[in-house]
């Protein structure tokens, strides 16, 4: 009996999402797998179990990955460009019509404010879908006409291919957003997918499988596999031999690991990791903007977000302004549960990160920093206590080689140096081994676009952050990341180009 027909009446008993029990979907069917093996799903609010997750193991990998190349030879590989491309914006809308079931979903794992999620995680998780349809369909391809002896000449022409099986290994920051921001282009460019979803936040991934199914993609097509990395779901599709592709979005040493694992058989990595982003404030800013955009940088998604702003910049004369007025800006977040009116802060993703936050902050105490605000676990009501609660915190006074200003703690909290000049400013923000993001601020649009070009980083924000135009180029430079995502620019991994010369 193959691994497929042995997943197959697990498959038949549960073909519905359940909320409570996260199963994986492979060809088009959700499975409890056979490992035997599950681990508890848990709310970052309060601390309580709210469901079980089955852990994927090789078996259900191997069925995974099965499914999504034959699907790849089948109905999917055979579909016309305008058919491909009118499902994924069907998907879209079958996301949009289930809006709510998603907000839940995604409300559930991660505890952010339900604000938060219903503006950017779910909207854009839906908008994946179509922009990315829409790339394909009015991407141009090159051509190139050469002259020959004999003078008849010859012509070149380029085609684009899938490159096929794409594994998408995921984070829990914006599960769905992040996720979709790779199967979108992934299905899009004519690939089928395997994905892991973050052990933290598997809900939406899940919940996706459904839609699928409701628009007719067909079977195959879309896999999810639940589990760990190491000796789990992760490293068993990494390394699995029927991946051509890997894209990869989480912390920098994982992106090493996985690299390493794609080198076995030279497959093409995609990778967006870590940063430690700058934040420069001019003197000559418009102080409002500068403060509302950092309080976003800083703040938003508990500062769980890799483009965050985790060093800050300022010019001296504003720098004391700048720091008070941050400081009030962070004692007004309001933390609680994500449908509490007014919320705009919510908890670490995990017990296990909250303490990894919390160490940041001991240790910046230790490297002699001052705490202008937070510092430690905020005072909660007694039925949040249990949660993954951390402060919001503001720190000053430390060196430039201090391991707070040098490591990514992803968690709600800045370090804001001062500087005398331009160049002092730049050779500062430049002074580490990330390279993802910076946010520039100053009404001096002449420096502005002098400095930007000088930052060692993929992406750089004047006078606004996280602005998001998906055609642009997204990736990072340095330790952030190998490649670009976004537009035409994920072609270069989502396809194969092959060249086609024709003598005339
Ligand atoms: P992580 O690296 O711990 O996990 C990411 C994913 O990789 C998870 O699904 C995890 O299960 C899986 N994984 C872990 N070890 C693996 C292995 N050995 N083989 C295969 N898969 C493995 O990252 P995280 O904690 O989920 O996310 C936070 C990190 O992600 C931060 O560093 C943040 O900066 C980064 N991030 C980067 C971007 C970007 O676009 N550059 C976006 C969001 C988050
Ligand atoms: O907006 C995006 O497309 C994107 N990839 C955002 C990444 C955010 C990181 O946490």
């Amino acid at each position: 009996m193959s691994l497929a027909q042995e997943l197959e009446p697990q498959a038949q008993a549960g073909t519905r999402f359940r909320v409570d029990e996260v199963m994986h979907f492979i060809n088009g069917a959700y499975t409890a797998g056979t490992s035997g093996r599950t681990f508890d799903n848990i709310n970052p609010v309060t601390g309580e179990k709210t469901g079980i997750i089955h852990e994927a193991l090789k078996p259900e990998v191997d069925a995974a990955v099965t499914a999504a190349r034959q699907a790849l030879r089948g109905p999917w590989g055979k579909l016309s460009l305008a058919q491909r491309t009118n499902l994924l914006h069907a998907v879209a809308d079958e996301i949009n019509r289930r809006f709510d079931d998603f907000l839940e979903a995604e409300i559930l794992d991660t505890g952010k404010p339900r604000s938060l999620a219903s503006h950017i995680d779910i909207p854009r998780g839906a908008a994946n879908f179509k922009v990315f349809a829409d790339t394909v369909k009015n991407a141009p391809t090159e051509a190139f006409e050469f002259d020959t002896p004999d003078g008849n000449g010859a012509l070149n022409y380029a085609v684009r291919k899938p490159k096929g099986v794409i594994a998408v290994i995921s984070p829990w920051n914006l599960p769905l957003l992040l996720m979709t921001w790779k199967v979108g282009p992934a299905l899009a460019c004519g690939n089928t997918v395997v994905v892991k979803p973050s052990e933290e936040t598997p809900r939406t991934t899940a919940l996706l499988g459904e839609v699928m199914n409701a628009v007719g993609v067909p079977p195959g097509v879309f896999n999810v596999v639940n589990g760990f990395g190491p000796n789990s779901a992760g490293a068993y599709l990494t390394e699995h031999p029927g991946v051509d592709g890997i894209t990869f979005t989480g912390e920098t040493r994982t992106g090493e690991i996985i690299t390493q694992a794609a080198a076995i058989g030279l497959r093409h990595v995609s990778m967006e990791c870590g940063g430690k982003n700058p934040g420069i404030v001019f003197a000559d800013c418009d102080i409002e903007k500068a403060i509302e955009g950092t309080m976003r940088s800083v703040f938003a998604n508990c500062g769980q977000v890799c483009l965050g702003t985790e060093r800050v910049y300022v010019e001296r004369p504003i720098f004391d302004d700048f720091v008070a007025r941050l400081k009030a800006g962070a004692e007004g977040l309001k933390l609680g549960r994500p449908d509490a009116p007014g919320t705009n802060l919510g908890p670490a993703i995990s017990a296990e990160h909250q303490q990894k936050i919390l160490s940041y902050y001991e240790l910046a105490k230790e490297e002699g920093a001052t705490v202008i605000t937070g510092g430690g676990i905020p005072e909660m009501p007694d039925d949040l206590k249990g949660g993954a609660w951390v402060e919001p915190t503001i720190l000053t006074g430390l060196s430039e080689d201090a391991r707070v200003v040098k490591e990514e703690v992803f968690g709600p909290v800045c370090h804001i140096q001062p500087f005398d000049t331009e160049d002092e400013a730049i050779a500062m923000a430049n002074d580490t081994r990330y390279g993802l993001a910076a946010a520039i601020w100053t009404e001096n649009l002449t420096r502005a676009h002098r400095v930007a070009p000088r930052l060692d980083v993929g992406i750089v924000w004047i006078n606004s952050w996280f602005l998001r135009d998906l055609r642009t180029a997204f990736g990072g430079a340095k330790h952030s990341g190998i490649g670009r995502e976004g537009g035409v620019h994920g072609f270069e991994f989502y396809t194969e180009l092959s060249n086609i010369c024709i003598k005339l």
